[in-house]
């Protein structure tokens, strides 16, 4: 089965793992920027909002079923900061490395026993921009956060996020593992069972 769809982000990480993820599935990627689409604003207090406004913006405006992803880190320590502001946690026109150093700032106190974090991410398929039954997939990733930038690979916040069953952070993960263990991996996986059964 083929099936064009529009993908609606603009983060060159997740454009790069859902390449992967997506590749095996046959289906005819569109990034959104390709159709000039003007991104939904994400203001919404939970990753579920936020995807399916992203989603909904990218399928009315190109006309296509859209596939959306919103993601963050959520710490313990921090009340679940930064949460749904993961990608602007150091300020507007911050980037990966400004976020991880305002969050090994505001971990620097905190104890190793106490640095439990987890990556949410929900992923929304709309068949359409005003489709009533979107397919919604959700995954996690239990880690802890490291005192210092570990490995090159991944994006956002992958050098400082420690990944026990692995010995490492995620930054120094073959993509591949990576993509298999992570919140996106699991979330996709969620959806495309979804998606197998839907016609
Ligand atoms: P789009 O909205 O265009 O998709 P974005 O970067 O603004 O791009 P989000 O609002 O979903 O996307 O923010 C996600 C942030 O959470 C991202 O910028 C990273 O800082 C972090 N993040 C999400 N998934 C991650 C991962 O797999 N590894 C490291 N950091 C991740």
């Amino acid at each position: 089965m083929s099936r064009e769809l529009v993908l609606a982000t603009g983060n060159a990480g997740k454009l790069r793992e859902f390449d992967a993820l997506l590749a095996p599935l046959g289906w005819t990627l569109v990034r959104q920027s390709e159709r000039g689409v003007v991104p939904a604003p994400e203001d919404g207090a939970t990753f579920l909002e936020n995807a399916l406004a992203k989603a909904r913006a990218a399928s009315a405006q190109t006309g296509l079923p859209a596939l959306a992803d919103d993601s963050g880190l959520v710490v313990a320590a921090l009340g679940g900061a930064p949460g749904v502001h993961s990608a602007r946690y150091a300020g507007p026109d911050a980037g990966d490395a400004d976020n991880v150093r305002r969050l090994l700032a505001a971990l620097a106190h905190v104890p190793e026993s106490q640095r439990t974090a987890h990556f949410h991410c929900v992923i929304v398929y709309l068949r359409h921009a005003a489709d009533p039954e979107p397919l919604i997939g959700q995954g996690r990733w239990v880690g802890r956060i490291l005192t210092a930038p570990q490995g090159t690979a991944g994006f956002g916040y992958d050098p400082v996020f420690f990944v026990p069953e692995q010995g490492c952070s995620a930054a120094e993960l073959d993509p591949a593992v990576k993509n298999r263990l992570s919140h996106r991996g699991r979330a996709l996986a969620a959806l495309c069972a979804q998606l197998a059964a839907d016609d």
